[in-house]
């Protein structure tokens, strides 16, 4: 038996962090947790959570006590059956992980993203050259946040056309099904069987154009670095994981340039900043707010006994605010090193589309830099509430043109 000494009891807490009133503003509920310990037990769903820096990062890199494969939503596959087949990235862990991560790795690298660099530079400058000329004021959600990876990143990939317009509302949805079965879940039901035909039917080999990711992950597949079953389920990774993180990616840095004038300027002279600028945006706003994993083991964290096969919750957001790990954590600070920030995981899941996310926020915001001398919001901005994003509906914006 197992004899745990704890001066404390486990912190509890009531909270619904899957609420209206929490995904609509979560810093309050994050302060309340990061100070309640290290390990908070939430019994409104018999999970534990964490939501300080140390021991996040820690149980990101210890996949084996803290698995994937039982699932990384509130679900645990041991006992409820998914609601679509388990992605072989997110929700698996070593040794199967390791084959699909790999082709992932190799296809989504930094080489082989440099020969999209040009057309997506281009298509950057015709998005921005069509908003300017339609006037000074738009959406910096819908008109360049979801347009730009819209127009580039489906083609990457190499999908049809026909279907398209379901990749949102399908990442909309799976991102919501990582939470509690609540109306977020429900709103997205009526949908499933004919939003997962849609993007089912573009993971073949026979959907995507030759040269793209997809037909990459298929070329994997002939070379035997995985199976051809397995190619279409990685295809679909892709397009689960890859668009509305993006989105709600670069919405994240444009709100954050849109509320610090100061920083904007601090771009535009200094535009190799862009990067650092994307990376920072993610840590503050953390677009992936949480995942869960799964105990292997009962394991002692904080005086705190985590039993086998209980559900954690991981609160990314929370850790990138971590007062401390982070020097004034709420500033959107272009002199900060956010390296280290959890915001696209960390450890053997860390987001394996991380090169592509940055390269499309880095695109947008140096043909930005160069048009716009400053923006500003107009109007009321409009969260997007999803189980699990942390997401815009809305941002309106007055752009000052580069005269
Ligand atoms: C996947 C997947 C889905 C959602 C998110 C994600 C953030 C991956 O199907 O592999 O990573």
């Amino acid at each position: 038996m197992t004899t745990v000494t704890s001066a404390e009891p486990t912190p509890v807490s009531g909270a619904d962090p899957f609420s209206a009133e929490i995904l609509e503003d979560p810093l309050p509920f994050q302060i309340a947790l990061r100070a309640a310990g290290p390990v908070v037990y939430l019994e409104r769903y018999d999970v534990y959570a964490m939501g300080r820096y140390q021991e996040v990062h820690a149980a990101l890199t210890d996949w084996q006590t803290f698995q994937s494969a039982a699932g990384v939503g509130l679900s645990n596959f041991r006992k409820e059956k998914p609601w679509r087949t388990p992605s072989l990235l997110l929700e698996a862990d070593p040794p199967h992980h390791d084959a699909p991560r790999a082709v992932l790795t190799k296809v989504l690298g930094p080489r082989e993203l440099r020969g999209l660099a040009a057309a997506w530079a281009a298509d950057a400058e015709s998005l921005v050259n069509e908003l300017l000329s339609a006037g000074n004021e738009f959406d910096a959600v819908t008109d360049l946040a979801a347009a730009f990876p819209l127009r580039v990143f489906p083609d990457a990939v190499g999908i049809p056309q026909e279907g398209r317009e379901n990749l949102l509302p399908y990442g909309d949805h799976a991102f919501n099904t990582f939470g509690p079965p609540n109306e977020l879940v429900a709103k997205g039901e009526p949908r499933i069987a004919e939003l997962m035909a849609s993007i089912s039917g573009m993971c073949g080999r026979d959907a995507l154009t030759p040269d793209g990711f997809g037909a990459q992950i298929w070329a994997a597949a002939d070379r035997g670095d995985i199976t051809h079953s397995q190619a279409p389920l990685i295809v679909r990774s892709l397009l689960t994981a890859g668009v509305d993180t993006t989105v709600n990616g670069i919405a994240a840095v444009l709100f954050a340039f849109a509320s610090h004038p100061e920083q904007w300027t601090r771009l535009r002279s200094d535009p190799s900043l862009v990067r650092i600028a994307f990376d920072e945006a993610v840590r503050l706003e953390s677009p992936v707010q949480t995942f869960f994993r799964t105990t292997t083991r009962d394991i002692e964290i904080g005086g705190t006994l985590i039993p086998e096969g209980k559900k954690i919750l991981m609160f990314l957001g929370s850790a990138n605010r971590d007062p401390l790990r982070w020097e004034n954590p709420n500033d959107f600070d272009l002199t900060r090193d956010p390296s280290g920030h959890v915001g696209f995981g960390f450890g053997i899941h860390q987001c394996v589309g991380q090169h592509v996310a940055r390269m499309e926020a880095a695109t947008v915001l140096g043909v930005l830099a160069k048009r716009v001398e400053s923006f500003e919001l107009i109007g009321k901005t409009r969260r997007h509430h999803n189980n699990t994003l942390r997401a815009w509906e809305s941002l309106p914006v007055r752009v000052k043109p580069v005269s």
